[in-house]
C-alpha cells in the first residue's frame, strides 16, 4: 500500500507517474523534492543548479521567503471569494500592478494560455466595437515558430506539428508570417480586417530566437500606422528575465496589450495578467469574460510580493550583468570545442546550439551529462539547449555553472 508520507526512490516515483499519469511529457530522469534559491535537490539528496527555472517562472528563485510568506499569510486568511463579491486585496493588487507596468487596467487570469486567450478576445472585440470590423471577420497576425500556449485556439495558429496534429478543427482568423521580418509584417498589415499583431519579443520555445535590433520598434510603428494593436506575449521574456523588466523595454516599446504570467508569481502560484489602457480594456463589460480563480486573493498577494522582490533585489540589472558574462564565457568554450556551434540570448534567457542535426539526441545526451554533473537544463527543439537560471544567481554561482557546462562539453563522448 503506497501512502503519501512514505519515502520513495526516484525509480518508484517515475514508475508511478508512468502508470497513473498522462504521457504528455518526457522529463529528464531526475526526481526533485526540494528547491531553494538557485538550487534543487533530488530524492536521493543530490543538489543541482536549476538552469531552467521552470521555463522562466522561478525568476525570483525557488521558495523565496518573502513570496512564500505572503502566500501562507493570505492562504490562512482568505483564499478565494470568486468575482461574485469584492475582497480587500484585489483592488490593491490591480492598483499596484497597473502602476508598476504603466497601464490603466489589468484583467487578472491564472495561466499564460488563459492570458493569451484573453488578449485575443480583447483585441478582436476592440476591432469590432472600436474599428468597426465586420463581425467574425477579424484577423490577428502571428509569427512562424510561435509558442503562446496549448489551448485549441492557440495551437490553431501554431506551426509545430507536435503542438497541433489531430487537435482540429482549428480556430480561423489568424495570419502567420515569418518572425523578425518587417517586410512580411508590412504586407500582412495591408490585408483586410487585421486588428492585432501577437508576438513574443524573443521566441523562447523556438530556440531563444532574438530578433534583429529595431525589429520590435519597427513592428510597433507599422502596427500604429495601421491602427492595429501590438500585443506582446511576455509570459516567458517578462519579469526581468532578459535584463529589463520587459523584453520590449530594450526598444522602448509600450505594447497596446501586455501579457504576463509565470514569474508574475515567482513560480509559486498560477498568476497571469493582461494589461491595457481604458480605450481597449473597457470593451469587455460585466458578464463578457471571467474565470473562477482569476485575481483570487492568494494570487494577488503573491504577485505583489513577487514584483516587489524583482525591484528590491534588482533582478533585471543582475540578469543583464550576469547574462553578458555568461555569453562571453560560453563563446570562450565554443571557440575551443566543436560540439557547440553558437550561443544566443538576452539577459539570463540564453541557448546554445549543438553541432548536430535537430533530430539527433546529442542535446538530450548533453543534458543527461549536465544532470550527472549537477546542473539541470533541457533541450527546446532538437539541437538547442535553453539556459535560464533564476535571476537571483550570484556571479560566483554562475561561474560554477559555467565550469560544469564547460567540463560536460569537454568530456562529451558521442
Ligand atoms: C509546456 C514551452 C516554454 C510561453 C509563452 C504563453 C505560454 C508559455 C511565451 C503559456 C508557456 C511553457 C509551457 C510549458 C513549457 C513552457 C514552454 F516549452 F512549452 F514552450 F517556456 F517555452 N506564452 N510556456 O512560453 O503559459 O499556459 O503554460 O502558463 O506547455 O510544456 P502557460
Amino acid at each position: 500500500m503506497i501512502t503519501t508520507t512514505e519515502q520513495h526512490t526516484s525509480e518508484e516515483l517515475i514508475q508511478m507517474e508512468s502508470q497513473h499519469g498522462a504521457h504528455n511529457y518526457h522529463p529528464l530522469p531526475v526526481v526533485l523534492n526540494k528547491g531553494e534559491g538557485v538550487y534543487l535537490w533530488d530524492v536521493e539528496g543530490k543538489r543541482y543548479y536549476d538552469f531552467l527555472s521552470a521555463y522562466s517562472a522561478v525568476n525570483q528563485g525557488h521558495c523565496h521567503p518573502k513570496i512564500i510568506g505572503a502566500m501562507i499569510d493570505q492562504a490562512q486568511t482568505l483564499s478565494l471569494t470568486s468575482r461574485a463579491f469584492y475582497n480587500d486585496i484585489l483592488g490593491v493588487y490591480e492598483k499596484y500592478v497597473t502602476s508598476y507596468f504603466g497601464y490603466d487596467k489589468v484583467l487578472p487570469m491564472n495561466t499564460g494560455a488563459e492570458a493569451v486567450e484573453t488578449a485575443i478576445k480583447l483585441c478582436r472585440k476592440w476591432g469590432y466595437e472600436k474599428r468597426g470590423v465586420a463581425e467574425n471577420q477579424a484577423n490577428i497576425i502571428v509569427c512562424e515558430g510561435n509558442f503562446h500556449g496549448r489551448t485549441t485556439t492557440i495551437v490553431s495558429f501554431s506551426d509545430d506539428p507536435d503542438a497541433r496534429k489531430n487537435y482540429g478543427p482549428f480556430t480561423p482568423g489568424f495570419i502567420r508570417i515569418p518572425y523578425n521580418d518587417l517586410d512580411a509584417l508590412k504586407a500582412a498589415l495591408e490585408m483586410d480586417n487585421v486588428v492585432g499583431f501577437l508576438v513574443e519579443p524573443i521566441q523562447g520555445e523556438a530556440g531563444v530566437f532574438v530578433p534583429d535590433a529595431g525589429y520590435l520598434k519597427g513592428a510597433f510603428d507599422l502596427c500604429k500606422a495601421k491602427n492595429t494593436l501590438f500585443i506582446a506575449d511576455e509570459v516567458q521574456t517578462g519579469i526581468a528575465r532578459t535584463g529589463k523588466l520587459l523584453a520590449i523595454d530594450h526598444e522602448d516599446v509600450k505594447a497596446d496589450i501586455l501579457i504576463l504570467g509565470k514569474a508574475l508569481s515567482g513560480g509559486n502560484y498560477p498568476v497571469s495578467a493582461v494589461l491595457a489602457d481604458d480605450e481597449i480594456m473597457l470593451v469587455i463589460q460585466p458578464g463578457q469574460h471571467g474565470s473562477t480563480f482569476g485575481g483570487n486573493p492568494i494570487a494577488a498577494k503573491v504577485a505583489i510580493a513577487a514584483l516587489e522582490v524583482v525591484k528590491d533585489e534588482q533582478l533585471a540589472e543582475n540578469a543583464m550583468r550576469l547574462g553578458n558574462i555568461f555569453r562571453k564565457e560560453m563563446q570562450r568554450v565554443i571557440d575551443a570545442n566543436d560540439l557547440i556551434v553558437s550561443v544566443r540570448g538576452k539577459g539570463l534567457l540564453n541557448a546554445i546550439i549543438v553541432n548536430d542535426t535537430p533530430d539527433s539526441d546529442t542535446a538530450w545526451n548533453i543534458c543527461m551529462n549536465l544532470m550527472h554533473n549537477g546542473l539541470l537544463a533541457k533541450p527546446t527543439h532538437g539541437n538547442i539547449i535553453r539556459f535560464a537560471p533564476p535571476l537571483v544567481m550570484t556571479e560566483e554561482q554562475l561561474m560554477e555553472c559555467v565550469a560544469i557546462i564547460e567540463k560536460t562539453i569537454v568530456e562529451y563522448k558521442k
